[in-house]
């Protein structure tokens, strides 16, 4: 470490580089030249002034996109913009381990469906857990729109807990979308089919046999978990259900889904009609499905109201429409994007081949349904509420409008125009537009923070735009996804930044106040991450052991800087491996990898988590293993071999492992190195314990850390002392080389604690 850093200023000197100089040149340079330099007005620093986030500086909204078509999640700092993770959803990550460590595959292998494993998915829509319809940033959800999934994710650790397969669709669009205090999480289906799933009906029985549905995961958030049992359905005629969303204050209890392609039209070219995008968009209205969803939790509940199919509750149509509680409301053309008010009062709804968006009044329709003013019923009996008993007002916004959200400001809407490639700022209460800006291009979903809650948060928009053309040096005929930030605080929208996000095409985000969400800086020691509970295969310091039963061989195993126990595993050919580490380190962001060469076994370890990988050891030879996270000054070091031996392989009588022959000079030099460098670890422990540091968690775990290392030392002396006195020089001198290992990684940490404590001010 102190060596590193003199010999690097040394060169710095020698090359004739001074540090002050560098810096003072760039320092002359005012503000107009670096203005004039990279060709910036006024407008554009006022932009970068609302963006520019100081090194060190936090966020004030972290969003979730979801990552379309890469099956990920991705997170991102508002108004930096600064990506902060990704998150390994439905496809295996492999920077986490995700999908190469035995806890994740399990995790994934919930979203296998009939026993076949699915490693890709179009995520489309997350959701964060709400309590009385307010983010509470506990839990993340988002679906799989091409095989019907759904995903939780835990905010303590930004980690996938659980995948659940839909039991009865086979596409769905319209989810995750939660209920006001996450009871379900509602998915909705897209292209309809046979709700059994296991038979051919052909085409031409579309009307009788296919079907749509709302599905209403049951959430335990106890156990942050979808419970399967606790979770019904409610079947729907054959629409393509699109999005949904979940009634809030007034409206709570009830949820909308709204459809296209009511026209039921299916075919296409090769049965010798037009193409579905002509038969699908025929008639001038489709359907917004109503559904008192409480209600219907409480019917799903009694065995005679249900058809179970395949395992799981499914509330008939029949029984919907004799309960009362499902209803349908005509909504303009091919409509896109069903949002319920902050209020709760008012369902915006859009019709992408109409300029309008329709604001439902959710008083008006509980009116029609309780006096029974229905229109008309649809082919399948379901009570039909006519569009003037239900619209509070239309508003003309342009081009292709599809997805709305809501401002801090009442009754303030931003809702994206799709055709217009712009974002329209309008008035629900008194049906006004207000305000217009042009965005690039193609705009789908829009998101304001916390803008799908009773209580949005204002200030920033970003719109997730399809298409980014001429925004970003060019990558290939792909080009990045484009999101662009938008200043919605005062009256005029102001256009921020442009950032490119290479991983997917994500449909749809949610951004939430930072300070909601608290997340963990290490497990408790010996925790499986995806279950929370306690791993069956956590080892403490010293209990490392390795286990053989038959041909199964167990290695219990720790990491610590810069060191994995053990360093040498030896199985026989054929033998069944399971690796279980568990990391022993306090220190926050102190995360080791693992990797055994050509395995396809990698795991991430973070502080006081246990992971296990397994393999068939089926080729016979030898097998670097190491830590794959750059960890400390001796990271490369923190390595061992798996040897596979031949069965019935013996060793060579009276082999011995080469060395290096040290001489008496070298352990007295060692000796020397660890009494300057326990000088400076003096001086660091002097300055820590001089001030409060027991007020500041960090730097007790970084302490706790360090008194781990250096409580190693005694040992390694005593090996050093007792082998010098035979003047075996060779381990005399590398005992003391590790009594330096454990100073330098302790003087790490103290480090480390010391520049904490100095920035913080601490006295
Ligand atoms: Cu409009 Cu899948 Cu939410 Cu895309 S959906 S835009
Ligand atoms: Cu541990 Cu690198």
């Amino acid at each position: 470490m102190k060596k590193f850093a003199v010999k690097t200023t040394a060169l710095l000197i020698a090359a004739g580089l001074g540090v002050g100089a560098a810096g003072s040149a760039f320092a002359a340079e005012s503000l107009q030249d670096v203005m004039k330099r990279r060709n910036l007005t006024q407008q554009d620093l006022l932009a970068a002034a609302k963006t520019y986030t100081p090194s060190g500086g936090r966020d004030e909204f972290l969003a979730f996109a979801s990552g379309g078509q890469s099956g990920q999640m991705i997170v991102y700092g508002v108004p930096s913009m600064r990506i902060l993770k990704y998150i390994g959803v439905f496809t295996p990550e492999p920077w986490q381990g995700y999908g190469f460590d035995e806890e994740s595959k399990k995790v994934l292998a919930g979203g296998n469906i009939d026993g076949k494993s699915i490693t890709w998915g179009d995520t489309h829509h997350p959701a964060i857990s709400e309590t009385n319809g307010e983010y509470d940033g506990q839990f993340l959800f988002i679906n799989d729109k091409s095989n019907p999934r759904l995903a939780v994710i835990d905010l303590r650790d930004f980690e996938t807990k659980q995948i659940v397969a839909n039991p009865i669709m086979k596409s769905e669009h319209g989810g995750a979308f939660a209920t006001p205090n996450t009871e379900y999480i509602i998915e909705a289906s897209q292209y309809a089919s046979p709700l059994e799933n296991q038979k051919f009906y052909p085409l031409e029985q579309f009307n009788e046999k296919y079907r749509g549905a709302v599905t209403y995961w049951k959430f335990d958030r106890e156990h942050g978990q979808l419970k399967a049992d606790q979770s019904f359905s409610l079947e729907l005629p054959p629409y393509s259900q699109d999005l949904s969303d979940a009634g809030k204050l007034d409206s709570d209890g009830w949820s909308f889904t709204n459809s296209f392609c009511t026209e039921r039209y299916v075919g296409g070219i090769e049965k010798g009609r037009p193409p579905y995008e002509a038969g699908c968009s025929a008639k001038d209205t489709d359907y917004m499905h109503v559904v008192n969803w409480k209600r219907a939790a409480e019917i799903a509940k009694d065995d005679k109201n249900v058809k179970i199919i395949n395992n799981h509750r499914v509330i008939p149509m029949e029984v919907a429409i004799r309960e009362g509680i499902l209803f349908l409301i005509p909504e303009p053309k091919s409509p896109h994007g069903v949002d319920v008010t902050p209020n709760g009062k008012f369902i915006v709804v859009s019709g992408k081949l109409d300029t309008h968006v329709s604001v439902y009044s959710f008083e008006k329709i509980m009116d029609a349904i309780k006096n029974k003013r229905f229109e008309s019923k649809d082919p399948y009996g379901i009570p039909v509420i006519g569009m003037k008993d239900a619209l509070h007002t239309q508003v003309q916004l342009g081009l292709g409008p599809l997805h709305t959200q809501f401002d801090s400001k009442e009754c303030v809407a931003y809702t994206s125009l799709y055709v217009d490639s712009m974002v329209a700022k309008w008035n629900f209460c008194e049906g006004k537009l207000l305000d217009k800006i042009a965005i690039h291009y193609n705009i789908g979903h829009l998101m304001t923070m916390e803008g799908d809650t009773t209580k949005p948060k204002g200030k920033y928009l970003v719109a997730l735009n399809k298409l980014s053309i001429d925004r970003f040096n060019p990558v290939g005929p792909l080009h990045p996804q484009n999101h662009q930030l938008i200043d919605i605080s005062n009256d005029k929208m102001q256009l921020l930044y442009d950032m490119p996000l290479p991983l997917g095409e994500p449909h749809y985000v949610v951004g939430i106040q930072a300070d909601k969400l608290k997340p963990a800086i290490r497990y408790k020691v010996g925790t499986n991450s995806r279950t929370d509970q306690q791993h069956e295969g956590k080892v403490r310091a010293g209990e490392e052991k390795t286990v053989r039963e038959g041909n199964q061989v167990k290695v219990y195993g720790t990491l610590i800087r810069s060191h994995i126990t053990p360093e040498t595993i030896e199985v026989e050919q054929g033998d069944e491996v399971t690796i279980y580490l568990t990391n022993l380190e306090r220190a926050q962001d102190e995360t080791h990898g693992f990797t055994v060469s050509t395995y396809n076994v990698h795991a991430s370890v973070e502080p006081g988590k246990t992971i296990s990988v397994k393999f068939k050891a089926d080729k016979e030879g030898v097998y670097p293993y190491y830590c794959t996270e750059f960890c400390s000054a001796l990271h490369l070091e923190m390595q061992g071999y798996l040897l596979v031996k031949p069965k019935g392989w013996k060793a060579e009588e009276g082999a011995q492992l080469a060395a290096a022959n040290y001489t008496e000079t070298d352990y007295k030099n060692t000796l020397k190195k660890v009494a300057d460098t326990q000088a400076v670890l003096d001086q660091v422990v002097a300055y820590i314990t001089s001030v409060n540091y027991k007020a500041y968690p960090e730097v007790v775990a970084l302490m706790e850390d360090a008194t781990d290392q250096l409580g190693k030392m005694p040992d390694a002396k005593a090996k050093h002392e007792a082998a010098a006195a035979k003047q075996d020089w060779e381990q005399a001198n590398l005992w003391a080389e590790q009594v330096w290992q454990y100073q330098v990684k302790a003087a790490d940490i103290g480090l480390r604690a010391k520049t904490f404590l100095e920035q913080k001010g601490a006295k």
